[in-house]
This record gives structure tokens, sequence and C-alpha cells, in this order.
């Protein structure tokens, strides 16, 4: 990484799904050695500790919508996209700790104004391209891609208050298995690139990654990582809340990190949706970790 400056925000955020757990993610990635890892890289770390997450008497009573928890997740988002914005003015790496996936509309919202072509490589097993429409559960965390290409509720898509975040031509999805009927029939519309498992299995990660860097060179000025655990294999990341088989290994995430790191173009990243509760002694913060390791150029020789 070029800068190397970092601020670290955790966002202990449980709210865009159904799950308790995913709350702990922050505490997990940090138990795991987050900072000393950055620290050991020779980075400077801002540590700007964890946003209050005000959590609501009941789920999901306090507004019409059928989206959960639609106001708190809201207040969250602003919040840190005012915090991320802030960073990035400075000139610091934002690094992003959820909390399960819907943070990610406030970190984007925060950076995206800072380019005029912001890329995002979007790391999942799923596409969170879902709207108030087409989601099957009315989760938020199944919704934050569309949200920041300006489709979604108001109060969502508005945050930051300017709408979109980003263009579709500028996303890529990698490691996608699960996608519903209307997600599949946004990535059709939009023409948002999708490497699915099957051309990580076809091609290989080398490959991939390689043409999905390729592709956001010629046309970002920034590149956001948003890095939801669960576009790993369950069998190496089990912590996550919504896990599907067949997922990219613990190797090949390696790999795309270093090629990211290669690359120099990342500008900001997240990790998302690790869930110490539903995990195995940690091991899927420690994967995380590891990632991290190889995204901001851990070698080892
Ligand atoms: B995650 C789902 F229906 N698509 O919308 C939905 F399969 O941030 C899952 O990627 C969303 O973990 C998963 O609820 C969101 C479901
Ligand atoms: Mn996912
Ligand atoms: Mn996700
Ligand atoms: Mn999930």
């Amino acid at each position: 990484m070029t800068n190397n400056k970092i601020s670290i925000i955790g966002v202990p955020m449980d709210l865009g799904q159904s799950r308790r757990g995913v709350d702990m993610g922050p505490s997990a990635l940090r138990y795991a050695g987050a900072i000393e890892k950055l620290e050991e890289l020779k980075y400077q770390i801002y540590d700007l500790g964890d946003i209050p997450i005000i959590r609501p008497d009941k789920p999901n009573t306090d507004h019409d919508s059928k989206l959960k928890n639609l106001k708190q997740v809201v207040e969250a988002n602003q919040k840190l996209s005012e915090m991320v914005d802030q960073e990035v003015t400075k000139g610091h790496f934002p690094l992003i700790f959820g909390g399960d996936h819907s943070i990610a509309i406030g970190s984007l919202a925060g950076i995206s104004k800072h380019y005029d072509n912001l890329g995002v490589i979007w790391y999942d097993a799923h596409g969170d391209l879902n709207s108030s429409e087409t989601s099957p559960s009315g989760n938020i965390h199944g919704m934050p891609l569309a949200v920041s290409l300006g489709i979604g509720d108001d109060k969502l898509t508005a945050i930051g208050d300017y709408v979109p975040k980003v263009k579709p031509e500028n996303i890529v999805i990698i490691g996608a298995r699960s996608l519903d009927l209307g997600e599949r029939e946004l990535i059709r519309n939009k023409g948002i690139q999708v490497y699915t498992m099957h051309e990580i299995d076809r091609l290989g990660m080398p490959a991939v990654m390689e043409e999905a860097i390729g592709y956001l060179q010629n046309r970002t000025d920034g590149v956001h990582l948003s890095l939801d655990l669960d576009g790993l294999d369950p069998s190496e990341a089990p912590g996550v809340g919504t896990p599907v088989i067949g997922g990219i290994t613990y190797r090949e995430s390696h790999l795309a990190m270093e090629m990211l790191e290669e690359s120099s173009m990342l500008t900001s990243a997240e990790f998302v949706e690790v869930n110490p509760i539903l995990d195995e002694k940690n091991k899927t913060a420690t994967v995380a970790v590891g990632l991290m390791g190889s995204l901001f150029g851990e070698k080892l020789k």
C-alpha cells in the first residue's frame, strides 16, 4: 500500500440481519491481532475505536417498512459515513471492521464523494443487490451494493446526501454463488462484472484477479475492497451468519489479496460478517487478519 497511515473504525453492528454475534466482529478482529499485524508491517495506525450502535428495544417495531431495524441502520451508517469522510480528507486509508455487511452503505457514502469513479471489489458469496421489493428476508445486509447504486429505500440511498455512490460499471463481484432472482436481473440489466465460483473454478484465481484488476485500473480513480468473510468456504471461515458451501479457499484469497497489494490500486477496505459466536476458536477472525497481512504487503522473503 502506498499510503502509510491507516485509520481503523470498528462498527459493532448486527441489526442488518437476524443473528446475534456479528456485533462482536470488531472485538474478534482486534483479538486476533489485526492492529499488531499492521504495526509490524510499519503502518501508522490511528485506531478510532468502535462506533456506538443503539439497539432498539424490540427489533423491527418502530417503522412501517419490511426492512429490519431501518432507523438504527440508517443512524449508524450516517455516523460511519461522516467518520470515513473525515479520515479520507486527512489522507488516511480507512480500514473498517464489521459488523454485518449493511455497514458498507456508510463506508461507501463516506469514501465515494472523494472520487469521480470509485471502483468496488465485492468479495462475497452473495451479491447484496436486493431492494425492499426483491429481498426475501428484509435483512439490510443483503442490500448494501444495491443501495450504493441508488436502488432501495430512500432513507438508505440518501445517506451522505448524494445518490448514487458507485456506477455499475465500476463494480466487480468475486466469489458469488448465492444470487436471488432480482439480483440476477439487476446484474444483467446494469452490466455488473461478476466472477462467480464457476469462473474461479474455470479460469483460476490468478486469471480472475488479473482480469478484475485490469478492468478496474482502466476506469477508476480509487478502489474500495468490501470483503465479506462468507466469500470464503465455510470449512475455512465458519464464523459467518450466512454460510454457503463451495466457496473460495484461504490460499486463493491470500493470492487475491497479494495481487491487490501488487496493483497498488486500493484506497480503502472493510472486513465484515465475522461472527465469533458461530466460529471455532476465532478461526474466521484469524483468517481475516491473515488476509489483511497479505493485503498490506506481508512477505515471506
Ligand atoms: B451478506 C440473502 F436471501 N440474499 O437478501 C438476503 F439469501 O452480507 C442473503 O452477503 C444476504 O452476508 C446475505 O437475505 C448478506 C438471502
Ligand atoms: Mn455474504
Ligand atoms: Mn455480504
Ligand atoms: Mn453473511
